[in-house]
């Protein structure tokens, strides 16, 4: 009836280790939403353009020690502040197409080592620790997974000059990554598609489409709300 209320958007997450092509997919799958008039917005973490996340982009483009739970908190933070236009974004009816979430916060700081680690943070960064401080977030309703080995990874042109593009660290990260979908798996509310990501761009293109036609299909369908991260 005309007074129904509006489906609320889909919260679509991209993840996956450095150069796996995200940011490319993120602002195609925008484009081609956008283009069969399906509402939808590009978010991304960290989100430079805050306060907070002026302060990681200077940690990240520095090689000055931090303390590793104050910048994991920092990364938090960035999420947090994001949540409340996050969450109203989606009851508007538009989807959202998000660039790495807590899955990354999670997986970069646990995968961080004693040699990369600021001589004040001692102890272990659990990933128990490290989830902590996003339960509660809004969570996404999938994660599209951009698979993509480390070789494959590096064949795309050396990393950047940022901190954490390093290989040892990267290969760490990617099985955070396979830890934390097995945490979901378990728990059974936040469904991972995994996708090869060694295919070509419009291979990758058309796959995740597919799957986000899907996502987008039940959301509506689905008198569900949207749930919370690890809760
Ligand atoms: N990163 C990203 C984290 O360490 N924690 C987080 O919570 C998030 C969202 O920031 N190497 C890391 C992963 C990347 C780096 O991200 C910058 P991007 O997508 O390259 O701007």
């Amino acid at each position: 009836s005309a007074t129904s209320t509006p489906k609320r958007g889909a919260f679509i997450l991209l993840e996956g280790v450095d150069r796996c092509g995200k940011t490319t997919q993120v602002s195609l799958l925008v484009k081609h939403l956008l283009s069969l008039s399906i509402a939808a917005v590009a978010y991304r973490f960290p989100d430079r353009t805050t306060q907070v996340g002026g302060l990681i982009n200077e940690y990240l483009q520095s090689s000055v020690q931090t303390d590793d739970r104050a910048i994991h908190l920092l990364f938090s933070a960035n999420r947090w502040e994001a949540a409340p236009k996050l969450v109203d974004t989606l009851a508007r009816g538009t989807n959202i197409v998000c660039d790495r979430y807590a899955y990354s916060g999670v997986a970069f700081t646990s995968a961080k080592r004693a040699e990369d680690r600021s001589s004040m943070s001692g102890g272990e960064l659990t990933l128990d620790w490290c989830m902590s401080s996003d339960v509660g977030l809004p969570a996404p309703d999938a994660v599209i997974f951009l698979d993509l080995d480390q070789d494959e990874a590096e064949k795309r042109g050396g990393y950047g000059g940022e901190r954490y593009e390093k290989r040892e660290l990267q290969m760490r990260v990617r099985q955070r990554f396979a830890e934390l979908q097995s945490i979901d798996e378990k728990q059974g509310r936040i469904p991972w598609h995994v996708v090869d990501a060694s295919q070509s761009v419009e291979e990758v293109q058309a796959r995740i489409a597919g799957i986000v036609s899907n996502i987008i299909e039940r959301v509506q369908t689905d008198t569900a709300q949207l749930g919370r991260m690890w809760g």
